[in-house]
């Protein structure tokens, strides 16, 4: 079990390659591959989340932190599928209509599947119909919408409205620097998170 609290240290660190050494002492000696994700792996991420929030770190250290995370994940997820562990949700996550803008929207499905959710990631410029249409087929829990124009956080709107009337039953959470809670509340939105760390606080609290 000492493993497991050296994994979460070196994610911390942001340091790929120990982060993969101890995954992979962890599953040699036999600790569960649910142990090792969220006592490992996942706490590390939590740290970073709250550094982040607070301002201690930035995005770069939030990236590499993400891409230590991801060395673990590769050897951690054929055991998890073979343990048949659940994700603790399913988010479809996109930039809306006419936006292009991905760097905030990766990061965030980072700190989501950081934070053990399945992430379908749609990409950027995506209609109404491809986030509502994504959510029912993959069951989703939450729609994430993303927008960094202050002329394409108006197309969320019809997003919210094809949900409705398609009887999809996932929860949306919006973010991106134009918005704010009071534009949420507007289009009908039931989450809003201003940064990476607070969206994993809003898609828990959503389920
Ligand atoms: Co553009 N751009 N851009 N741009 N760009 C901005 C957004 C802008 C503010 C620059 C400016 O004028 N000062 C401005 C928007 C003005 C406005 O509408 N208010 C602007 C403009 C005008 C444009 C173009 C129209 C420029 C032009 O062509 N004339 C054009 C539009 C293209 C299009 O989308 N159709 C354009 C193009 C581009 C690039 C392609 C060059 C590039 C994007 C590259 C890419 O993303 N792959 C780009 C960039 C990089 C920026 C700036 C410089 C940086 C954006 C960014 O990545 N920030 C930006 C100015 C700035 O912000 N300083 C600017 C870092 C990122 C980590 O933060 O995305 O806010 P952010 O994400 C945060 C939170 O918002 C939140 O969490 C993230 C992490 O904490 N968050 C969510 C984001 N999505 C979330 C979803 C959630 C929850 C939280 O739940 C689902």
């Amino acid at each position: 079990m000492g493993c497991v609290k050296e994994i979460a240290g070196a994610l911390i660190a942001g340091d790929a390659d120990e982060v993969k050494k101890f995954v992979k002492a962890a599953v040699e000696d036999e600790v569960d591959p649910q142990t090792i994700l969220d006592q490992g792996l996942i706490a590390g991420m939590d740290v970073i989340g709250a550094k982040f929030k607070a301002s201690e770190i930035y995005v770069p250290e939030v990236l590499v932190s993400a891409r230590a995370m991801h060395s673990g994940m590769e050897l951690l997820e054929p055991l998890l599928a073979k343990t048949g562990v659940r994700a603790r949700g399913t988010v479809v996550i996109g930039t809306v209509k006419g936006d292009l803008h991905d760097i905030g929207k990766n990061l965030v499905c980072m700190m989501l599947k950081g934070a053990g959710w399945k992430v379908v990631d749609i990409g950027v410029d995506q209609p109404a119909e491809s986030f509502v249409e994504t959510a029912q087929k993959e069951d989703a829990d939450v729609i994430g919408m993303s927008a960094l124009l202050t002329t394409t956080m108006v197309n969320m709107k019809q997003v919210v409205e094809l949900a409705t009337i398609k009887d999809c039953n996932a929860k949306i959470m919006i973010g991106g620097a134009p918005l704010t809670q009071s534009f949420a509340d507007e289009i009908g939105a039931q989450g809003y998170a201003p940064d990476a760390a607070t969206a994993v606080e809003v898609a828990n609290g959503l389920l």
